[in-house]
């Protein structure tokens, strides 16, 4: 199963993803988890990032691309992965189609959380990650809006995508994803 889940910073689309790779034994590939490990490690790529993710900017689309062909590359002969964070802009989708008819590999399924924003500044005020100043979850949000957006549409032409009412409970979410995914 190959899945790609979209949503607004602080819809659920980590805890989401997280949880359902576990229960599907496929691979979590999250850009945002790339990219701080790779600040955490001090590398050369995260000390680029670091300042670009602190205030709620884009990483080039090249530095994403390069993290996201080397998880996917380690996932070949698992049972799959689910991709939360990436594509983010209009490009990011086109690379990453791309990539995937170069590996023969398909998109199953689209998700799109969807969670209104005083859900979003709210929850993640509460998770207080170096990212989730009222600021900057601010920027992140106009940033999902014209850049995010965008890829929702370039899915709906290509694929099924599914719009799944992110605002519910984790679990109730939860639910709703695995219904769909078993069906
Ligand atoms: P991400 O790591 O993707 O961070 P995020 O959008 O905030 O979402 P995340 O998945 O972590 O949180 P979730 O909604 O699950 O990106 C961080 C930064 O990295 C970006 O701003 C950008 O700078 C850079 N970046 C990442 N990908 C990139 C790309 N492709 N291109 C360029 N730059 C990129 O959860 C948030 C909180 O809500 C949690 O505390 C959770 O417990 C809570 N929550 C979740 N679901 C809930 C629910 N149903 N009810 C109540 N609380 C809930």
């Amino acid at each position: 199963m190959n899945l790609i889940i979209l949503g607004a910073p602080g819809s659920g689309k980590g805890t989401q993803a997280r949880q359902l790779a576990e229960g599907a034994g496929v691979r979590h590939i999250s850009s945002g988890d790339l990219l701080r490990e790779a600040i955490a490690r001090k590398t050369e790529l995260g000390q680029q990032v670091e300042a670009i993710i602190g205030a709620g900017e884009l990483v080039p689309d090249e530095v994403v691309l390069k993290l996201i062909m080397e998880a996917l590359a380690d996932s070949e002969g698992s049972n799959g992965w689910i991709l939360d964070g990436y594509p983010r802009n209009p490009d990011q989708a086109e690379a990453l189609e791309d990539v995937l008819s170069t590996n023969r590999q398909v998109v199953d399924a689209v998700i799109f959380l969807k969670v209104d924003a005083d859900t979003i500044v709210e929850r993640l005020l509460k998770r207080g990650r170096v990212d989730d100043t009222e600021d900057t979850i601010r920027t992140r949000l106009k940033v999902f809006e014209k850049e995010t957006l965008p890829v929702v549409e370039f899915y709906e032409l290509r694929y099924d995508v599914h719009e799944i009412n992110g605002s519910m409970a984790i679990d109730e979410v939860a639910n709703a994803i695995r219904e769909l995914v078993d069906a």
